[in-house]
């Protein structure tokens, strides 16, 4: 039996210019990538991995310094009972000025050159693994598979690539059908950052801490083992945080300590996750959504709120102001109907929301 730990996308050295992360909190993340990764180097050495599988995307080229490298080097090589496995992805690609050549890899660290793909023997483990590295930042190649041949005298056949499964991609598009029909026992794909397990024989490992609110949900990586001929794979839950986005609906009966509260007590780990809160619906006209953001910034690890309300109506002036028109009209026969049932004073709103603004989405 082999066993493998399997992962990808780790964009080591990631600016997160993307995201809404002022310098700081860039900076303590870029960390953060670090040490999840050395937390599944460490995790590959102590259960005994054969292989440490990394998809492509190990880190940012842009970004990437010697002194980074060397500190990888490191990293791999206290890992030693590991063979560790690297196909280059896009933004890690093997060019000619690649970091990857210009540090001494300790003896467990294997990479695939550019330029096809091409496999690396290990005959005490009775494994072959095949793998492609990118040696630029888009490939639209969709024939990679077809003048390669498969054929090989080892027992276990892993294919590790980074590629994206969809038709017309520029990055190395993959067709699952095809990936299917290639007689191999295990496949393990990066370039999509949300894991995904097709079958028990091919997976996406996902980033292993998401990188923006574009990433919601769990990460970890795939752990899996092959033993005669049958492959199993997990997903395995590894990320320090998660990226969440909340919803919350406010109205204009809410002061502002309720909706400070709605938005302390707003699930998941307030300690550790990153949190986008959307609030929705009319608030009362003078409060401030600014404070608010202010208040709660203690209650989080990190908070940002997206204020999509719409001050309360005024219907004293309202009805003032459109007495002679239909408008003013409308309020007065909603107000007879009495505004203390919820249900006609929906009716009110809705009303005005389609005569004054054109927002007729009922
Ligand atoms: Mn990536």
């Amino acid at each position: 039996m082999i066993k493998f730990v399997h992962t990808g996308d780790i964009h080591l050295g990631l600016q997160f210019n993307s995201v809404t992360f002022n310098r700081d909190t860039a900076h303590y993340r870029r960390a953060e990538l670090w040490s999840t990764f050395k937390r599944i180097v460490d995790y590959s050495q102590d259960e005994d991995m054969d292989f440490l599988l990394i998809a492509g995307d190990l880190f940012e080229s842009k970004y990437f310094t010697l002194g980074d490298m060397m500190r990888l080097r490191d990293i791999f090589k206290a890992a030693e009972d590991v063979n560790i496995v690297i196909a280059a992805g896009n933004h890690d690609y093997l060019g000619g000025n690649s970091l990857y050549k210009k540090v001494e890899w300790s003896d467990n660290v294997h990479i695939f050159q550019a330029g096809g793909i091409s496999k690396i023997d290990f005959p005490e483990l009775d494994t072959v693994i095949f793998g492609y590295s990118w040696d630029r930042v888009e490939i639209r190649n969709h024939q990679l598979f077809d003048d390669y041949d498969f054929d090989d005298g080892m027992k276990n056949r892993i294919l590790l690539i980074h590629g994206d499964i969809g038709s017309n991609s520029n990055y190395l598009p993959l067709n699952l059908d095809r990936l299917k029909q290639l007689d191999l026992d295990y496949i393990g794909l990066g370039h999509i950052h949300k894991p995904e397990i097709f079958t028990n024989k091919i997976a996406y490992c996902g980033s292993p801490e998401p990188l923006d609110f574009g990433e919601l949900g769990e990460r970890g990586f795939i752990q899996g083992h092959i033993e005669d001929g049958e492959t199993v794979v997990e997903f395995i839950p590894f990320s320090k945080r998660e990226f969440l986005h909340k919803t919350i609906q406010i109205n204009e009966n809410m002061s502002f300590q309720d909706i400070y509260e709605l938005i302390r007590n707003v699930d998941g780990n307030k300690a550790l996750d990153y949190y986008r809160i959307e609030l929705n619906g009319y608030r009362q006209d003078d409060i401030k959504i600014g404070d608010l953001q202010l208040l709660v910034k203690d209650d989080f690890h990190y908070i940002e709120i997206i204020d999509n309300t719409s001050p309360d109506y005024d219907l004293v002036a309202l009805e003032r102001d459109y007495r002679d028109s239909v408008i003013g009209e409308f309020i007065k026969e909603m107000k007879d109907k009495g505004l203390d049932d919820p249900l006609v004073k929906k009716a009110l709103y809705y009303g005005l929301d389609a005569l004054l603004k054109g927002r007729v989405d009922i």
